[in-house]
Formats: C-alpha cells, structure tokens, sequence
C-alpha cells in the first residue's frame, strides 16, 4: 500500500536544468572540488538540490517514524532510570527530525510539502523502522546496531558540500553518540546477566543485524544516486564501504558481548585486514522498501493519525500568528 517513490515535485533527475550551461555547471563543481560550503542562496544544478531534498526529507521522516518502535517501551522500561534514558533519547529523535526539516526548507521545500510527500507514500524513510520491537532487549540493539549503523553514515555528512546540513549533522552526531553507548550498555548489562537475559540479548541481535546492514542501502552496483552524490560531495564514502567499516567495527563489539554474529559465513580475512561477512537477502530490502516489511502498515497509520492529531495545534498556532500581525499592522 504505502509504496515508497517520489512524486514529481521532489524527483532526482540528473538532467540539467533550463538555465544551466556548461560554464555554470563547471563553476559549481570547481567550488565542491575546492570543498567550499555550498549555501541556501547560492546558485545550485536543480539535481543537486533535488538530490537533498530526497536525502534530507527522508533522513529526517526516518528520525521521526524512527521514535515508533522505542517508543513502543516507554511505558514498559525495566526500571526508572531506563525509563528516563529511552525517553531522552526519543525526544532527541524528534529533534533531529526538526533540524533536518528545517534544513531542507532551506533548498525551497516546505515542511507540509515533506509532510505529506511521506503521509502521501511519496516519500521514503530508512527501512529499518519497519521491523518490531519484541522484548526490551531490542532497545539495547537498537540503540547500539542502528544508532552505530547511523553515525557510520552520517560522520562522513558532517563534511557533505551543503552547509546547512553538514552543520545539523554536527549536532545530530553528537547525540547519536550518547545514543549508540546507551544501547551497547544495554546489551552489556544483559549479556552479563541471566541465562534467559543472555537468550534475550542473543534473540534481538540476530534479528536486528541483518537489518542493520540494509540500512546502508544497495550494494555500489546497485546503488543509483551513489556516485553523482559523490562527485557533489553529499556522499563522501559509498554504501558498501560504509557497510563494511560497521562491520569491522561491531563484530569485536558483539565478541565482547559474548554474543554469535548470527552469519555462518563471517571470517576475519587476513589479506584485506577486513570481515568478509555472507550474502544480504535484498529481496527482504526490496519487499520492506515496497511497503511490505513487517510493520510498514503499521508506522504509517500511526504517523498518520499523530499528524491528524495534530492539526489543533498547526490551526492554533497559526491563528496567533496571524492576530500578532494583524496587532503589528
Ligand atoms: N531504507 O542510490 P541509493 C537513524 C533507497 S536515521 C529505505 O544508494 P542514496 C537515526 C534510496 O533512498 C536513518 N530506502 O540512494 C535513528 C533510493 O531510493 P529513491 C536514516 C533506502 O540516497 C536511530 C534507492 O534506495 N539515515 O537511523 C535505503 O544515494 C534510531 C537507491 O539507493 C539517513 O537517511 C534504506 N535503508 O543512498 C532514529 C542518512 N537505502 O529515493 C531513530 C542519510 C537506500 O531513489 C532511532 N541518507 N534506499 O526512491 C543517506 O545517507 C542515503 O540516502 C542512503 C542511500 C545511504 C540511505
């Protein structure tokens, strides 16, 4: 049902604008090459604005649709300092999501046009919210398989050429950091605990590594906006190089668990100094992202109804909005 593409309004196309002769375009990526910021009132290729306007809109839905499934624990965290810490976090979420809408108003989209791109199904968010949260022990590898999976992605974003998201990646990092550690010591506090503890970290790490992994997004061979968006320095390293540094970088982290990487294939391979690590199942990426991933229906409808909940307080405060300037006229 909720298919994820894109409408026309917010579509990559790499051809060139009307306006945009060679020169121009030459111009604009000697700046990228010099690794000058690009900013909201430069002149940009409408592809290259058209490129941000997909990420930034769907990294920031992902942020949002992305507070479901913790949130799903919030009345259900083990103690009272869990409680607080996962609804920090939450929260957070929800701040990114803003800083990254705001970032793409800046390239001439409004927030309800994102909005309803997403509620529309025109637009995507990050697959891996689709998949449930079973036992608190999902917090703890969401926290550290999805956020670790998350800043793997988005470090390399604090340098993209667009200068208003490179600086709201700076701050989103940053707590996303927090995040990760919260998750691992989650995980570390029940890989240390009970039989049934053990059992219940074990069970959440083998379901959410695959995911994890798909996060990335296609392999390079796959993957179709990878090398324009690194040739404008959007993207400053491809999926699978990203995949692969959150592979070598997890896999001694889930040894210290004491914790099975749920892949009969994974071996440390001397000669590159890196994990070969076995075959994605990307027609599970493929069904997930065509709207049929376990919880698709279900995060859609939910953020459906919050944004109709809402519409109270938009009318509301855009009923001040308008007294304050007839007050001021
Ligand atoms: N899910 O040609 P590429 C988080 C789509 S935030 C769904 O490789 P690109 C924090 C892609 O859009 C997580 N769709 O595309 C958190 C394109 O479709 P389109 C979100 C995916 O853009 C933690 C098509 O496949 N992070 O987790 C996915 O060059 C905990 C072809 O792919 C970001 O958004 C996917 N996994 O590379 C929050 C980071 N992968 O648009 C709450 C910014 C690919 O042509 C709780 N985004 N697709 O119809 C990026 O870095 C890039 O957009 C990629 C994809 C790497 C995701």
């Amino acid at each position: 049902m909720y298919t994820q593409g894109l409408d026309q309004k917010t579509k990559t196309s790499d051809k060139p604008g009307p306006l945009e002769g060679p020169e121009q375009l030459a111009e604009f990526q000697a700046r990228v090459d010099a690794e000058e910021k690009i900013e909201a009132k430069d002149w940009m290729p409408e592809a290259y604005r058209r490129t941000l306007v997909r990420q930034i809109s769907q990294h920031a839905h992902s942020e949002i649709i992305g507070m479901q499934p913790e949130g799903n624990w919030l009345t259900r965290a083990p103690s009272l300092k869990r409680k607080a810490i996962l609804l920090a976090k939450v929260q957070d979420e929800a701040g990114h999501g803003l800083y990254l809408y705001s970032a793409g108003e800046t390239l001439g989209v409004s927030r309800d046009q994102m909005v309803a791109d997403l509620l529309a199904g025109r637009a995507k968010y990050s697959s891996i919210f689709n998949y449930p949260t079973l036992t608190w022990a999902d917090i703890g590898a969401i926290g550290w398989l999805v956020d670790g999976a998350a800043i793997m992605n988005q470090i390399p974003l604090c340098r993209c050429s667009y200068g208003p998201y490179a600086r709201a990646m700076v701050r989103i990092c940053k707590e996303e950091s927090f995040h990760q550690r919260q998750g691992f010591e989650i995980m570390l506090e029940l890989s240390k605990g009970t039989d049934a503890q053990k059992e219940m970290a074990q069970d959440a790490f083998n379901r959410w590594w695959w995911p994890s992994l798909m996060m990335f997004g296609p392999g390079d061979k796959d993957s179709k906006h990878s090398a324009q968006s690194m040739a404008w320095k959007i993207k400053r390293f491809s999926n699978d190089e990203l995949r692969q540094k959150f592979v070598d970088v997890t896999v001694p982290q889930a040894q210290f668990l004491g914790l099975r990487v749920p892949d009969d294939d994974l071996h440390y391979n001397d000669e590159t100094g890196h994990y070969d690590f076995g075959e994605i199942d990307w027609q599970e990426f493929l069904d997930v992202l065509a709207g049929n991933g376990p919880c698709n229906r279900q995060r859609m409808a939910q953020r459906t109804r919050a944004h109709e909940d809402g519409q109270w307080v938009r009318d509301a405060a855009r009923a001040y909005a308008a007294r304050q300037r007839a007050k001021a006229a």
